[in-house]
């Protein structure tokens, strides 16, 4: 199998492009066609791992989704999968590439990856659930149009937050408009509307991005530890040995810093690194307990999601290693400078949540105080004890202490 797989020419693979698509699921197929089990496939994954190099990336990604497809393949009760994501200022990274530069084409690949994982699986339903999180491009309204073109209707529903605010729904407490709410107000939305519909029982509800670093083709990755391991959530993980991470560009240490502070303040995850992977699955029976009257509904929600999940049963989060390829052209969060006031909220969830300790309240105090002047120079400034460490290493290593980033602002 090796070796067929290595003969793949392709070096630099693009999710955006329906020709590399096209490889990726042949290549699954003609895994499964050989009839490779599980141990073979994992074993071919370690071999190809251990190479070190970005170029097998197709390889891999297609490893992992014949891994997804034989659990989807070994499922024989009844099982629904919600996939519900965001969308904001997407309305270039929806069309095709041929009418945007930027052009994804997400909406209708995400259905015909999903449609590849769950084929001859009638005990499975599925569902993708778009949520517009107040786009002023309207992003909602074009997901629609195609949905009514390409006769989606079964497959994709399209929900508006604007509706949810309108009807005073629990979920929503606490948003006065969609412009109080960044992403984890339209996912948050979305998972308690799929639970809503479609019940608790036998129901797993992810999320993802509205573009398509992830391949919706690993959703049985997420969903196996829940349905097979009592397992109340899964996570997609960029930091596992495992992983597959093609992301260009260096925002490593800002990454760095913010896992650094965020586990100074929340115990309770202190297993888990990669807490903002855009790829999380559910128990959907938590889900009405976890999201209800929650702090955030911005870009740190995740974690909020994650520390009552533990906060029901510990250690009840999966860490799944996926293959996960950047999509840049049209991030919507590249001008943000989200990790200021992610860090804020995290406090609040400190707060809130855990029993407060001297070292703990150090950190939340001076987090509250940092401003985006004084957050720049902390990024400037970071100290080396953190740069040249790995971000798993910072659940045990806490020398740090908030004098030391103190001396790096003014
Ligand atoms: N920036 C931004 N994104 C939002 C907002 N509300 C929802 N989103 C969605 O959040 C997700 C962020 O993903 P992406 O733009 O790929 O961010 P990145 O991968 O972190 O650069 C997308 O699905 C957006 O459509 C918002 O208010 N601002
Ligand atoms: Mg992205």
């Amino acid at each position: 199998m090796l070796n067929k797989l290595l003969k793949s020419n392709i070096k630099e693979i693009d999710l955006t492009n329906d020709k590399h698509a096209e490889i990726v699921t042949e290549t699954v197929k003609s895994i499964l066609n050989n009839g490779y089990s599980m141990e073979e496939i994992e074993q071919t994954e370690q071999e190809l791992l251990s190479k070190n190099d970005n170029a097998l990336i197709l390889p891999l990604l297609s490893l992992k989704i014949a891994k997804s497809k034989i659990l989807a393949k070994n499922t024989n009760e009844t099982l629904r999968v919600s996939v519900v994501f965001a969308v904001y200022k997407e309305h270039n990274r929806i069309k095709t590439a041929t009418e945007h530069p930027h052009g994804e084409d997400f909406l209708r690949k995400k259905v015909k990856q999903l449609e590849f994982l769950f084929e001859d699986k009638p005990n499975i339903t599925w569902e993708l659930v778009v949520v517009d999180d107040g786009c002023p491009e309207n992003s909602g309204a074009i997901a629609q149009d195609i949905v009514n073109r390409e006769q989606l209707q079964d497959k994709v529903r399209v929900l508006y937050l604007a509706d949810a605010i309108k009807q005073n729904l629990s979920v929503v407490k606490g948003l006065k408009s969609t412009a109080d709410s960044q992403k984890g107000g339209s996912v948050v939305y979305g998972m308690w509307d799929a639970v809503q519909r479609h019940g608790a029982d036998n129901h797993i509800v992810l999320f993802t991005d509205a573009d398509l670093s992830t391949h919706l083709g690993q959703t049985m990755l997420l969903v196996d530890p829940i349905i097979n391991q009592n397992k109340l959530a899964a996570i997609g993980s960029r930091r596992e040995r495992e992983s597959v991470v093609i992301k260009k560009g260096t925002r490593n240490n800002r990454g760095k810093l913010f896992i650094y502070l965020w586990k100074r303040l929340i115990s309770n995850l202190n297993y888990i690194v990669d807490t903002q992977c855009g790829f999380k699955a559910f128990k959907a029976a938590i889900i009405p307990e976890i999201t209800k009257d929650m702090i955030e509904k911005k870009f740190a929600f995740d974690i909020e999601l994650l520390l009552r999940t533990e906060l029901i049963q510990p250690n009840s989060i999966a860490k799944v290693p996926i293959a996960w390829i950047d999509s840049e052209a049209a991030s919507t969060t590249t001008d943000l400078q989200p990790y200021l006031p992610m860090l804020q909220s995290i406090v609040k969830m400190y707060r809130k949540y855990f029993t407060a300790t001297p070292e703990a309240n150090d950190f939340a105090t001076f987090i509250e105080y940092l401003n985006p002047e004084t957050f720049n120079q902390l990024l400037d400034n970071i100290p080396e004890a953190i740069t040249k460490r790995e971000p798993y290493e910072f659940s045990e290593f806490d020398e740090v202490k908030v004098v030391d980033f103190q001396r790096g602002i003014k």
